[in-house]
């Protein structure tokens, strides 16, 4: 009769990884076509997007260049800052939490 039930606690929340945004900030040096050739080659985008978003953080300040895991939006920024130095452009990212 007064038999105990233990009921166990689950929880079924699914886990989302976080996803990050990499954004791209405006300068007067680095060139329109060295911004559009790190959206096509780093960042996969075609040209018209790629031309797109370039206008758009010319004119707006920043803007999304993509949305990543975060050791993937790392590489991509790590890599855009060598190609950046590189050609001698002063071009900055940061990266945003989604
Ligand atoms: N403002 C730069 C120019 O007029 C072009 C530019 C666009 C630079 C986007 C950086 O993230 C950038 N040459």
């Amino acid at each position: 009769m007064s038999d105990t039930i233990l009921k166990e606690k689950t929880t079924n929340k699914v886990q989302v990884p976080k996803m990050y945004k990499v954004i791209l900030l405006n300068d007067d040096y680095t060139t329109m076509d060295f911004v559009i050739e790190i959206l096509t080659n780093v960042f996969n985008k075609n040209e018209a997007e790629a031309i797109m978003i370039m206008l758009s953080v010319h004119r707006q300040g920043k803007g999304v260049a993509g949305i990543y895991s975060l050791d993937i939006a790392q590489t991509k920024v790590k890599i855009v800052k060598d190609m950046a130095r590189e050609h001698g452009h002063p071009l900055q990212l940061t990266i945003e939490v989604e």
